[in-house]
């Protein structure tokens, strides 16, 4: 018997554990065991693990965890090794770059240095998350598709704290690791290259960002409000008249004309998260090294109008 459901609740099945194909799967590198949660069955399936670590997975959790300390130690010595000075000033701490006069070149420790360290660290630590998603779906016979997503994603991160500093010859142009100050600098950027606004790169990663949401919302929807007809199951559902599938179709066609498909809106999904980095990277790449201000570039290409 289904027990009521709304958008808060869901239907929790609860059997001996499902430990996954084992058909080409390279079980050394996979744990065991596997448990159960309640609390996580209300957010997605209930079974934890097993897990599937690996030495890729491995050697990204201690070099992220590296970075992680690195940057905690420099939080330590700024608050004077307080922790109630720690604790209230935690979102305000900073590890920064070094500052410009050391170009690309080398810091002292405790004047960029740690920075430097730290952000090799983090960078090995997101390549080599990268390279484990890779051998995931590898493993298990599946398109390269999230790792290209992850891909774009590093994109941005790289132009903003490796790509773009070495092409502007100064590390001191990159993000610093700090929860206000990266709001800062990103507020800084903005100002500095004359409104960040007039970057049609920014703009257009705007509308991919605001349009993944949409997106998204539209899609959450559409498949719970035909979840009592099965669609969350998207099993034998395209051929058939007046399934799930059906109306969820129907219901855009009605509303605008035009639908997705249930192969297709996954497209849609993927290629707008996508092009939010792809093109947000190409817009902070320019800044900088192309356009020095984007409201007199704007100006000249008829983009805002003149004085
Ligand atoms: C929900 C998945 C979980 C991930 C989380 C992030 C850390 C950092 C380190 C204290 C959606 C984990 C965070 C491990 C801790 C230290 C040293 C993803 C989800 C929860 N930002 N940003 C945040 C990063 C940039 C901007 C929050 C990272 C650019 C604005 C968090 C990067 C610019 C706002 C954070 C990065 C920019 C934020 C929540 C890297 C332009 C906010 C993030 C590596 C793109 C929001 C106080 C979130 C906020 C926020 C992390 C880069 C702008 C701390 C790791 C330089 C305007 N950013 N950010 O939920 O509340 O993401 O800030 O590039 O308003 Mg940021
Ligand atoms: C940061 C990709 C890298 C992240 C990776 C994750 C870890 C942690 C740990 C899970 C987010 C690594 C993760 C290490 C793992 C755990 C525990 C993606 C990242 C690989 N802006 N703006 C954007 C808007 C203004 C500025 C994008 C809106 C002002 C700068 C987005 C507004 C000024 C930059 C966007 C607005 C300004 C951006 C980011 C409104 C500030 C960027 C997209 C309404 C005063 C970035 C081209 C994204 C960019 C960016 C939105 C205003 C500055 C669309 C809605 C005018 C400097 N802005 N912005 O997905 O690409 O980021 O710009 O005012 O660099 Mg902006």
């Amino acid at each position: 018997m289904a027990e009521y459901q709304n958008i808060f609740t869901q239907v929790q099945v609860r059997g001996s554990a499902e430990m996954g194909m084992v058909e080409d799967a390279d079980l050394k590198e996979r744990g065991q065991g596997a448990r159960f949660s309640n609390l996580i069955g209300f957010l997605g399936n209930a079974q934890i693990g097993p897990f599937y670590l690996g030495p890729w997975g491995l050697l990204s959790l201690m070099s992220g965890l590296t970075w992680f300390f690195m940057v905690g130690i420099a939080f330590w010595v700024q608050a004077g090794f307080s922790p109630g000075v720690f604790i209230r000033d935690l979102f305000w701490l900073s590890l920064d770059p070094p500052g410009p006069e050391y170009g690309l070149g080398w810091a002292p420790l405790w004047e960029g240095g740690l920075w430097l360290i730290s952000s090799f660290f983090l960078l090995v630590a997101v390549i080599s998350w990268w390279i484990r998603s890779w051998v995931l779906a590898e493993q298990l016979g599946m398109g390269k598709h999230v790792c290209y997503a992850f891909a774009s994603a590093i994109w941005l991160f790289l132009v903003l704290g490796l790509i773009r500093p070495v092409l502007m010859g100064s590390w001191s142009e990159a993000v610093p690791y700090g929860v206000f100050t990266h709001l800062d600098w990103t507020n800084l950027f903005s100002l500095t290259y004359g409104n960040l606004f007039y970057n049609p790169f920014h703009a257009l990663s705007i509308a991919f960002l605001y349009g993944s949401a949409l997106l998204f919302a539209m899609h959450g929807a559409t498949i719970l409000a035909v979840a009592r007809f099965g669609g969350d199951r998207e099993l034998e559902q395209i051929a058939d008249r007046g399934t799930a599938s059906e109306r969820a179709g129907l219901f855009w066609r009605w509303t605008m004309g035009f639908n997705a498909t249930m192969e297709g809106i996954h497209r849609w999904a993927w290629w707008f998260a996508v092009l939010t980095t792809l093109t947000g990277g190409i817009g902070i790449l320019l800044t900088g090294t192309v356009v020095d201000n984007w409201y007199v570039w704007a100006q000249d290409h008829g983009y805002a109008p003149p004085d």
